[in-house]
């Protein structure tokens, strides 16, 4: 078997390789202070309806739950940003998440996750390794800043300093022990454009997002209707929402990551969606033509429900910019 850091420099190799843009190597130890945050997060009913992160809410912030005798983990991240969405195309157009305007990154990642452990099979023949990226109870935040991949900003993103925090991340756990990364001291300083700008006043105080008034919530996990009130205050996004990175400094610098081109696809959604034609369609129509992108999560009824708010959100501000 390799030593440990030569498997460390050829895992990152290959990472780099397959198409993420950044990959550092942290310890897997339990996260005690992100433990403790997140299990008050969840007390003070800041998820809502995604009662998922409350089931196995321990196996977040202790990696050996997941892979028994874990010593390292591979934090990886992947750039999607694209440029700005430019002007709407017609009045109806709905706004969607940068993330979401091409292929489905779950899929997309979970291939290049399989060629990464592959890798590590052979450098390291009956190592224990299991890959996550968004599926699992782990906080993958949490454990990719203490791989030293970025920091945590006061709206809860991770920052790169080379990609800013238009990342989507995948993790690898190990029982390998293998030399770890420095972490990102990075902070926000006196900064509050985050917190000042989002529309729905989601951020109760710095470093906390109250899921139940993020438009991200609402557009995507929620199956209950918003309150009209806050509804009010969704603007045109009808799938996710950027606000709170598009202020952000750290991502108006020129940023280190070739157009994500890897996220492309022939028929994704793209920045702008015709909520009248998203309203037309059916079950069948809807399948066929958002096939592979992040919208099948929340599928055709809550994206029409989500376009009927944004359409109602029009009409009360006819006067809105692109
Ligand atoms: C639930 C969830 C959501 C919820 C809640 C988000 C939230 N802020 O908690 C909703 C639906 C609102 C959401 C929205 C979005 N999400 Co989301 N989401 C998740 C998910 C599944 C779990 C997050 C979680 O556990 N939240 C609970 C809080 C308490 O945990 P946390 O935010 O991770 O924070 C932990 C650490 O960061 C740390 N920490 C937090 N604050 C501080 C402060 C200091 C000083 C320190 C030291 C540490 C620290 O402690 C916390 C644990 O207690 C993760 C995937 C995963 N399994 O981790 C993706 C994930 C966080 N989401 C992601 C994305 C891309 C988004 C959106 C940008 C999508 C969009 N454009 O609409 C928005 C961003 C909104 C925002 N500002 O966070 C990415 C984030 C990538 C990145 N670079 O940070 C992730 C990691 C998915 C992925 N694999 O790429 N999301
Ligand atoms: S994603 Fe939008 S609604 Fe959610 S916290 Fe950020 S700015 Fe606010
Ligand atoms: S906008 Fe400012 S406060 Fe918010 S995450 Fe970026 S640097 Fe930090």
């Amino acid at each position: 078997m390799a030593e440990g850091s030569e498997i460390a420099a050829a895992l990152k190799r290959r990472a780099l390789a397959l198409g993420f843009d950044d990959a550092r190597i942290g310890p897997a130890s339990v996260l005690e202070a992100d433990g403790e945050r997140f299990l008050e997060w969840l007390g003070r009913g800041r998820h809502g309806e995604m009662e998922y992160l409350a089931a196995d809410a321990a196996a977040r912030f202790d990696s050996a739950r997941h892979v028994p005798g874990a010593r390292s983990v591979l934090a990886l991240a992947a750039s999607y940003y694209r440029g700005d969405a430019g002007a709407a195309p017609a009045s109806e157009s709905g706004r969607v998440a940068r993330y979401a305007w091409g292929r489905d990154y779950h899929r997309l990642l979970g291939l290049k996750l399989r060629e990464l452990k592959a890798e590590l099979g052979r450098l390291a023949p009956g190592a224990r390794v299991r890959s996550f990226v968004d599926s699992s109870p782990l906080l993958e935040r949490a454990f990719a800043a203490r791989a030293g991949l970025g920091f945590i900003g006061k709206n809860t993103m991770l920052i790169n300093r080379k990609l800013g925090s238009w990342t989507v991340l995948a993790i690898i756990l190990t029982d390998l022990d293998l030399p770890v990364d420095a972490i990102d001291s990075g902070d926000c300083g006196r900064c509050t454009l985050c917190l000042d700008a989002c529309p729905t006043g989601a951020f109760p105080r710095a470093y906390e997002l109250d899921a139940t008034r993020c438009i991200s919530y609402w557009t995507i996990e929620a199956h209950a209707e918003p309150p009209p009130e806050l509804a009010a205050r969704f603007g045109d996004w009808v799938f996710g929402c950027d606000v709170c990175q598009e202020v952000c400094p750290y991502n108006h610098r020129p940023l280190d990551a070739a157009p994500g081109e890897r996220f492309a696809a022939v028929r994704a959604a793209g920045p702008w969606v015709d909520t009248g034609a998203l309203l037309a369609l059916d079950a069948a129509s809807f399948k066929r033509r958002f096939r592979r992108t992040p919208f099948t999560r929340p599928g055709l009824e809550r994206m029409a429900r989500n376009a009927r708010i944004a359409r109602a959100n029009r009409d009360r501000s006819p006067t809105r910019e692109g």
